[in-house]
């Protein structure tokens, strides 16, 4: 058998999922020409001051798409795609689909390294970035990108900061052409790259097929109970998997629904975007439903629209879940979900007790779900053990699998038989719902916002005053989890000082996220009875620490 880039399922699993109707053979193209056919000029989208409507966005994507083909963009061809959340990301996305090419979605809070790695694994032929964002000048980063990433043919800019034109960059306005027939994809074919939270390293890539993202998509809007009268506010970065289908844009955009896009998603900007919108839903990481929830009794915003509100990404504390309901006046619904596949939702209806304390049941009657011991035995049924998990909108490799690296990390993050270890340490209830209880990968959840420790390990094993790094999550009351760095340095009487660690790392062109929010320069790491440093022994000393200083 010749490697794929893809790791397929097998034909006769394909066959059963296409017979379960969960794949049906259409692509996004083919959706949002559908959809525009039916709703023409009901307003699909609303951001900024734009307002398009249902033809207006199919016609602007049909015309995008012949302006990529003419500037050499082709079927297959990887975009890294890095934009904020506005209309021109839906635009981009969907000429793309149109076109077969493949987004690869950067999360506005990338920086240089990030970038950089994500077009080299993807074999990108174009990086499409704005000017500037958030003070991030990401057309001058997307320079060096290219520079450092040979397959990187084109530049593609979307003014949003008013920002001249870098040398040699194709303005994405330029790439509005007069719409021509293209031959799309097929709906087996990669529609999109995601990435990974990361738990080695950094993000890897998750490929999905136009077939088994609009199955998670069409089956989250049934579950969400959306209708054509919902209006749903995009409050998290919309190229990240939650927004987007769980059941994100995409889901609405299948009923025929209304999208508002949230530049920031700060009390005042989102709430004050409820009430002139009249939005009815929209889904947050738990420290923003937690600022939300804080805000709005005393914000003075008119929030009575919102029929519910969807807290995932990161571990909800039940006492967060209680609160939210009442404070926004909705319903309240835990999603757990990941990017390389399986999505969890409490029901609409499930009583309070699960709402609160569960992290909710799977999309599909075909999500296998198996919890397992150390051993990948099943656990008795109630204990806690690993999440395994396989269907027909989980994937069964990362994207490049020819690749050596990416094949060893195939390896090693799924099992023979094609079940993705999540990572996650999980119990099932009696009623098939699953409770989230910690995790076996070494990452740090930051509020939702994911990085792998030994990425932060390794940018600060770059310094030349440190010696060796550990990096574990420790509690934060807001955020659930910040990230500790442990830090032995070459000489213990000049060692680096914690901020100008922190300086180091922020200095690298790294994401947020991946700066250690808390540095201690230590003697020695405690070891664990085979002489490795116990992460354990770190997390409790930090929790300790934490304590004392209160
Ligand atoms: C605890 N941990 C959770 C939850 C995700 C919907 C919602 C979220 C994501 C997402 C997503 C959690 N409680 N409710 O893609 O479609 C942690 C787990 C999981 C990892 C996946 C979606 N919801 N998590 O967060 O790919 O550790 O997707 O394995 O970013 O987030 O992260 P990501």
């Amino acid at each position: 058998m010749t490697a794929a880039p893809v790791v397929g399922v097998p034909e006769n699993t394909a066959e059963r999922y296409r017979a379960a109707g969960y794949w049906v053979g259409e692509t996004f193209g083919e959706l949002l020409a559908a959809r525009a056919a039916e709703h023409g000029e009901r307003e699909a989208l609303t951001g900024g001051d734009a307002r398009w409507s249902y033809r207006e966005l199919d016609e602007r994507a049909s015309a995008m798409a012949t302006g990529f083909a003419d500037l050499g963009v082709g079927k297959g061809d990887r975009v890294v795609v890095q934009l904020p959340n506005v209309p021109e990301f839906l635009e981009v996305v969907f000429a793309l689909f149109r076109l077969g090419a493949v987004p690869v979605f950067a999360l506005p809070a990338h920086r240089e390294t990030e970038l950089r790695h994500i077009a080299e694994q993807a074999g990108a032929v174009a990086l499409l970035t704005s000017d500037a964002h958030e003070g991030f000048a990401a057309a001058e980063a997307a320079v060096r990108v290219a520079a450092a990433v040979p397959s990187v043919r084109h530049r593609i800019v979307c003014v949003l900061d008013g920002r001249d034109l870098t040398e040699g960059a194709v303005d994405l306005a330029a790439l509005r052409a007069t719409a021509r027939a293209l031959p799309g994809p097929a709906a087996d074919d990669l529609a999109f790259l995601q990435l990974s939270g990361g738990t080695t390293g950094l993000p890897k890539l998750i490929p999905r097929t136009h077939d088994d993202y609009l199955y998670s998509v069409r089956a989250s809007a049934e579950i969400c109970e959306l209708t054509r009268d919902t209006v749903y506010l995009v409050a998290l970065p919309a190229a990240h998997n939650f927004p987007m289908s769980s059941p994100g844009f995409f889901g609405v955009l299948h009923v025929g629904g209304r999208v508002v896009l949230c530049p920031r998603p700060d009390a005042a900007t989102a709430l004050g975007l409820i009430e002139r919108e009249r939005v009815t839903f929209t889904g947050v990481v738990p420290p923003l439903a937690a600022l939300w929830a804080q805000a709005a009794p005393t914000a003075g915003f008119d929030v009575s629209s919102l029929a519910v509100l969807q807290v995932g990404g990161a571990r909800c504390a039940p006492e967060l879940a209680k609160r939210i309901g009442p404070a926004l006046g909705c319903a309240v619904q835990q999603v757990f979900g990941m990017a390389e596949g399986l999505v969890n939702y409490t029901r609409l209806d499930d009583p309070e007790d699960l709402v609160v304390n569960t992290q909710g049941r799977p999309i599909s009657p075909d999500d296998e779900i198996r919890v397992v011991d150390d051993n990948d035995d099943d656990v008795t049924p109630g204990e806690i053990g690993a999440l395994l998990t396989r269907g027909p909108y989980t994937i069964r490799g990362y994207y490049d699998a020819t690749r050596p690296d990416v094949a060893a990390h195939n390896a090693a993050s799924f099992t023979a038989d094609g079940f993705y270890r999540t990572g996650d340490l999980v119990r099932m209830t009696p009623e098939g719902y699953l409770v989230v209880s910690g995790r076996v990968k070494d990452q740090i959840n930051r509020g939702g916002e994911k990085v792998a420790a030994d990425e932060i390990e390794n940018h600060l094993i770059a310094h030349p005053g440190v010696l060796d790094a550990a990096v574990v999550a420790m509690p934060d009351p807001y955020l659930g989890e910040r990230s500790c760095a442990f830090v032995v340095a070459v000489d213990p009487d000049a060692a680096p000082t914690p901020a100008q660690l922190r300086a180091f790392v922020r200095g690298r062109g790294v994401a947020a996220v991946t700066v250690p929010d808390r540095v201690e320069v230590v003697a020695a790491f405690p070891e664990t009875g085979v002489g490795k440093t116990s992460k354990r022994d770190l997390r409790a000393a930090v929790a300790a620490q934490l304590r004392e200083e209160k």
